[in-house]
């Protein structure tokens, strides 16, 4: 898909979840090397930062959408010439993409172990990675159920009740609002993230932090599915993670509001590490307190390019 097409779906939400949009922003940039027919690289330089800002633009705050950008662009400063800037692009985008597709399938294997037959799993929005342990521990044949949040405003829950079923998986949806009450049936709660900071914190789904709260006070284990692309390297360096906030249009879907109401519409909320048992990651499962070393282990270059 193009840059343009990109952008629009991911800006619509036809492209979402922080996995999948770093994915679209790495295949955009790959197809944009690819069908660049200019032989000059400081023109091919300028065209390639402006679709590296409009794709960045699509959901300013995601890190995971930078992180993918950023792997993909890596190194192409120093190119000679823009056939060598191309190739270098493809192949970061499909080292990328790659590396991230492989990357939710080692969170599902390990993940999985941590499911028991007889367990009751509470998930949150529509997480590949949370699906990923999910299916894999189904496919291994163990018995279990599981709750599904609705998500709203943009009940991303539908999404994940609907793949879960067509798996053949015990599945119940619940409005967002009955959390705390079934946390008193829950064995474990498994969610993803879009970003986790540098002090172990998870940035997710609005709503995420309640399900770590009454999770917390029924004794329940909650884990955190994240790939290590989605450590931010900006918390590193003491900045604070932006909660992107939606059209008030999303939460009041036609329905008759006063002018004067104002309307709030944040898209994620923050959950403190002392509220997440393991993070588990394609390198493992890893304590909160451990991101740190991690971050600066895998992502060192990208901090210190940028
Ligand atoms: P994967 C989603 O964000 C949800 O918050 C989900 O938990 C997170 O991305 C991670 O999803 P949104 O795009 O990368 O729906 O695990 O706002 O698929």
């Amino acid at each position: 898909m193009d840059v343009d097409t990109t952008v629009s779906a991911i800006v619509s939400m036809e492209i979402r979840g922080a996995g999948k949009i770093a994915r679209a922003g790495a295949s955009a940039l790959s197809y944009f090397a690819e069908n660049y027919s200019g032989t000059d690289l400081a023109p091919f330089m300028k065209e390639l930062n402006d679709a590296r800002d409009k794709i960045l633009g699509s959901r300013p705050t995601a890190v995971s959408l930078w992180n993918g950008v950023h792997s993909t662009l890596k190194d192409v400063d120093t190119c000679a010439s823009v056939e060598e800037a191309k190739e270098l692009i493809i192949s970061n985008a499909e080292r990328f993409n790659k590396e991230s597709l492989g990357a939710v399938k080692l969170i599902g294997e390990m993940g999985a172990k941590r499911i028991q037959d007889g367990d009751v799993i509470l998930t949150h929005c529509n997480s590949s990675a949370a699906l990923s342990v999910i299916k894999t521990a189904h496919a291994q044949g163990k018995k279990f159920r599981v709750y599904a949040t609705e998500s709203r405003p943009w009940r991303q829950g539908i999404l994940t009740v609907n793949e879960l079923a067509k798996e053949g998986i015990d599945i119940t949806l619940i409005i967002d609002s009955a959390v705390r009450s079934v946390m008193k049936h829950v064995t474990k709660v498994f969610v993803g993230a879009d970003t986790i900071t540098s002090h172990g914190s998870l940035i997710n789904k609005i709503g995420t932090s309640q399900l770590a709260l009454a999770a917390n006070e029924a004794r329940v284990q909650f884990y955190v599915c994240s790939e290590t692309y989605k450590f931010s390297p900006m918390t590193l360096y003491g900045d604070m993670v932006t909660i992107e906030e939606r059209d008030q249009d999303e939460v009041v879907m036609g329905a008759d509001i006063d002018g004067r109401v104002k309307i709030f519409n944040p898209v994620f909320d923050s959950t403190p590490g002392k509220y997440i048992d393991a993070i588990i990651t394609e390198v493992g499962l890893i304590s909160p307190g451990s991101v740190y070393n991690i971050m600066v282990s895998k992502l060192g270059n990208v901090i210190l390019q940028n």
